[in-house]
């Protein structure tokens, strides 16, 4: 893809541009009546994701709605459990639920062995979307970090506190590294075979970044992230592919982020304090609108919009987006709203 079609891709290589490219997290999902209306047709989430077609009109439909600066990969995080043979369903009204999650250390040294060619039917996505789309609209892949999934393994659910999870780490440490080492190598056979399906960019989530304090999140996330950019930065398929690292409430200092060989940093809704000063010139940064703000009035919606764009305006590589993921209950008229807003602005 040629870099000088795509503003995305501009923000990415730090460019100051006078409009910012626009998407949004979390932008093809139930808040879309489009979205609903083809979801209705699998109990299984999971099976939805399993299905290249449905997939490819998915990741389109907030792109033909708001003509957004670029596509995500309609997928989810927890492929990678699901094909280390933990058994991840979607359960209504309750989120992800694991059949066999880690209960002991014995059952990190008897998982499958990843085989990236179990996710097949996301390559299969990831290039059926990318024939479908705009030829300078560039495609986000994306991966949870080894941290977000091993938490979501060893808890077996989503969860606020994720105490069986901070507690089996703090008991079984060895194993913990040994299961987040296993699952770094995954995350970057993953996307390694996103990239030659197709993807432009990638996104790595750290969703359960906030569960860690500052030590064990070095320990634990931080470092396993860092050797995971490494490894695409060195292998010839993905060292050129630009790089977004979304950490949720980190508890961390701006240096530390900025620190990562991520190329963008997606801030967090809460990280208005983010010293942006400190990124100018050594990364592009993503976000941080508060996606509760879209439930508030237009005015408020612009005043709010407003703050982050003054604050951004001749950043070197910003790319405008939320906080956090879009949420159900928001009317798709607002982001249609603050899509114009922010190219009006
Ligand atoms: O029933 C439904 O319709 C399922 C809702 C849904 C959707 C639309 C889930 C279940 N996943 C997704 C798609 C998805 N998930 C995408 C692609 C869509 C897009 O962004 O446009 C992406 C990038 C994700 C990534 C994802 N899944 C994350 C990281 C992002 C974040 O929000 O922090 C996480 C944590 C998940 C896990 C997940 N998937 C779905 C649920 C209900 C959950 C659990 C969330 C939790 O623990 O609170």
């Amino acid at each position: 893809m040629n870099d000088s079609d795509s503003l995305f891709l501009k923000a990415l290589k730090k460019e100051i541009l006078d409009v910012p490219p626009i998407w949004y997290m979390r932008q093809a999902g139930r808040y879309m009546p489009e979205y609903r209306n083809v979801r209705k047709n699998f109990k299984n989430f999971l099976d939805m994701c399993k299905n290249p077609e449905v997939c490819c009109e998915l990741a389109l439909q907030p792109i033909n709605a708001f003509q957004l600066d670029a596509a995500i990969l309609f997928s989810d995080i927890l492929t990678i459990p699901d094909a280390l043979g933990l058994g991840v369903n979607f359960v209504e009204g309750k989120g992800p639920v694991f059949h066999n999650p880690i209960k002991t250390s014995s059952d990190i040294n008897n998982l499958n062995t990843f085989d990236p060619n179990d996710l097949n039917y996301v390559y299969e996505a990831v290039s059926n979307i990318k024939n479908s789309l705009p030829e300078d609209i560039p495609l986000i892949g994306f991966c949870g970090s080894p941290w977000t999934l091993a938490a979501y393994s060893i808890e077996g659910r989503s969860s606020k506190d994720f105490k069986k999870t901070t507690e089996f780490i703090k008991s079984n440490k060895d194993e913990t590294h040994f299961f987040l080492s296993r699952l770094t190598d995954a995350c970057f056979l993953y996307l390694r075979k996103q990239v030659l399906a197709g993807a432009d960019v990638i996104q790595i989530f750290d969703s359960w970044a906030n569960l860690l304090e500052s030590d064990d999140l070095k320990d634990f996330s931080m470092q396993y992230i860092e050797s995971l950019i490494l490894a695409l930065k060195q292998d010839p398929v993905t060292s050129k592919t630009p790089i977004i690292l979304f950490s949720r409430d980190p508890k961390c200092d701006t240096e530390t982020l900025i620190n990562t060989s991520a190329d963008c940093i997606s801030l967090y809704w809460n990280m208005q304090n983010f010293n942006i000063n400190a990124a100018n010139g050594r990364v592009a940064i993503q976000g941080n609108l508060n996606p509760k703000v879209l439930l508030e009035s237009r005015d408020f919606i612009k005043q709010e919009t407003y703050k982050i764009l003054d604050s951004f305006n001749k950043f070197p590589g910003y790319i405008f987006n939320l906080g956090h993921g879009i949420t159900p209950d928001i009317n798709p008229d607002s982001v249609k709203y603050l899509t114009d807003l922010v190219r009006e602005y």
